[in-house]
């Protein structure tokens, strides 16, 4: 029964002319379903409804925080509360939105009718909802509350419930993540049409190669650590716990070299997000494709030789730092490189200064205040100053916040009409837009004069003269709750009422605009042609692709149809 409940292949429906236009029902989207777009919007709904949970336990972080006495909530819940905030918008907010977009994208953009390994595709997805509910399950049991790196011997004090259910957790979600993986690599590599080599792709599938490529080196060291963790925990092992002769500095090794590449990983996909949108509302080719291409595999490369700028202070030695500093610094070059590309590519060009626009120009601005104070987190005797202060907390939030959320915003704003068949409400996007961009630069924008002053992270209660920064700070993450809004009203009205999209709204390039909008179930009537390179655009070509001859494509010197 449930064979017929969800066709994986069109269904003719006895219709005369509707044989690729087979059609999702809502149930789909409960179901196991093999189908990469429906499993990507399964991903992208889950982690924002996690994003939620995560915006909810933040507001009540600042609540707190909004005076230097505990007030609020007890210490105690404080730890639980930051705890389980750090962690669900890293493991179920940001990866999987990225996973999400990746999902419904890859296959589309090259050309093929879905990835490698469907099942496995549904698989990993289906592990998330698990993974999130266990973190929610334990509100009720006992939070976990060493924060979201989970230091031992912090760790093996604070509560064995809430810590095993941490781990569990953190376990399944990194298992999901490298099954993701497995299929990213296979599909891109693999399943591209034969019209299409690799220096012909979208750069979003370069970033999401570069990705994978961290998730499987990285996440399978993590949950050794983690289960090394468990042991100590449960079974009274010293790997890690001093008191029985452990050394808590190797969890930190093993935590940090997942850890940092993670970083990467949550932005990897949003850099490849940031290099298709702006060249479409700018009407512009990407400048230098080939070097945002490999600048992703050069970070991703770098990602995994630089994880000891978190432990200055651990007791690393002093040649060891040097190496980790400069290693550290030198991961600016290739994300320079993106920065001056997409610079380069809006320069001069036609801007529509749309919502999917603003949130690209937004995260650019955002994202390089936060690289600025990465580079000078990356100084060793810098670091040593403002290490566990709210300097890295304000760092953090601006690469975090400023570099992924901007990012999934500008690609949903720009992949809604694909991913729905219906715009989305522009004036609400605007309105979204610049109170996402007010909020998040008052909430975090003072904390890096906190952390100077020297105020600590994870704590409930501070000296009061840092008082007023910090009420500065909670507005700030109340008009951020607040921006929210208009988003959500938007995002749920438009799939209702918005205006028919049509296949190709922005006149695009790149392939997943060549079919319908929403795609057919199959993506594409046959196989798909490549008629252009994807950022040709205002090149002179042959005029073959529909709906892109139009004259608002400023023209450009140089460059020859393909
Ligand atoms: C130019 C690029 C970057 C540099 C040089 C850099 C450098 C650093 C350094 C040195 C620290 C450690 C600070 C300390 O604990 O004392 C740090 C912390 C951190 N960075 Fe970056 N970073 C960069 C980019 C990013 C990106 C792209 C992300 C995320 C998308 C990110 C996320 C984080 C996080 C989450 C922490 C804090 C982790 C914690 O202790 O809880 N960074 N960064
Ligand atoms: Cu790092």
């Amino acid at each position: 029964m449930t064979q017929t409940d969800f066709p994986t292949t069109a269904s003719p429906d006895g219709g005369a002319h509707s044989g690729h236009h087979g059609e999702r029902k809502f149930r789909d989207y409960f179901t196991f379903n093999p189908d990469h777009k429906v499993i990507g919007l399964q991903y992208l709904v889950t982690s924002f409804v996690f994003y939620i949970l995560g915006g909810v336990l933040a507001t009540a972080i600042r609540t707190e925080l909004a005076t230097p006495a505990s007030d609020f909530v007890s210490p105690d819940t404080y730890n639980g509360l930051l705890t389980l905030h750090g962690t669900i918008m890293i493991f179920l907010w940001i990866v999987p939105a990225g996973a999400g977009l990746a999902n419904y994208l890859i296959p589309l953009m090259i050309g093929a009718k879905d990835m490698a390994f469907p099942k496995l595709n549904a698989l990993a997805f289906w592990m998330i909802p698990p993974g999130g509910l266990m973190l929610i399950a334990s509100f009720f049991l006992e939070t976990p509350k060493a924060g979201w790196t989970s230091y031992p011997p912090l760790s093996l004090v604070s509560g064995q419930v809430g810590e095993g259910i941490w781990i569990m957790s953190i376990l399944v979600l990194g298992t999901s993540s490298i099954l993701g993986a497995i299929n990213f690599v296979v599909t891109i590599l693999k399943m591209r049409i034969p019209t299409m080599p690799m220096n012909k792709m979208p750069l979003f599938c370069w970033a999401m190669l570069a990705t994978a490529a961290l998730i499987l080196v990285g996440t399978p060291v993590l949950a050794g650590a983690l289960i090394l963790l468990a042991f100590d925990l449960f079974a009274g092992t010293a790997f890690f716990n001093p008191s029985g002769g452990g050394n808590p500095v190797v969890y930190q090794h093993m935590f940090w070299f997942y850890s940092h590449p993670a970083v990467y990983i949550m932005v990897l996909p949003l850099f490849g997000t940031i290099s298709e949108v702006l060249p479409v509302h700018a009407r512009k080719p990407i400048f230098g494709y080939q070097a945002i291409a490999y600048s992703s595999l050069a970070i991703s490369f770098l990602g995994l030789i630089v994880w000891a700028h978190h432990m200055f202070t651990s007791g690393t030695p002093a040649w060891l730092r040097m190496f980790f500093m400069i290693a550290t610094m030198v991961i600016a070059v290739p994300t320079g490189i993106k920065i001056f590309g997409w610079l380069a590519t809006v320069w001069g060009g036609k801007i529509s200064l749309n919502s999917a626009m603003l949130f690209g120009l937004g995260f650019i601005a955002v994202f390089v205040i936060g690289g600025i104070s990465g580079v000078m987190l990356a100084s060793v005797p810098f670091d040593i100053h403002v290490h566990d202060t709210y300097f890295v907390v304000a760092h953090m939030h601006y690469v975090l916040f400023g570099g992924s959320v901007f990012g999934i915003y500008a690609g949903i704003y720009h992949w809604y009409p694909k991913m729905t068949g219906r715009m989305m409400n522009e004036p609400l996007g605007r309105i979204h837009f610049v109170l996402t961009f007010i909020g998040m630069n008052l909430t975090f924008l003072p904390m890096h004069e906190l952390g100077l002053l020297g105020m600590n992270r994870r704590v409930a209660m501070y000296d009061p003269r840092f008082a007023d920064l910090n009420v500065l700070c909670t507005a700030g993450s109340y008009l951020l709750a607040i921006s929210t809004l208009p988003f959500l009203f938007n995002a749920i009205w438009s799939v209702f009422k918005g205006k028919p999209a049509g296949d190709n709204p922005w006149r695009a390039l790149t392939m997943e605009w060549q079919t319908t909008s929403p795609p057919a179930i199959e993506n594409f009537e046959g196989v798909p042609v490549l008629k252009t390179g994807p950022y040709d655009y205002g090149l002179e070509r042959n005029g073959s692709q529909p709906g892109l001859a139009s004259s608002d494509t400023p023209a450009l010197s140089g460059g020859s149809p393909t």
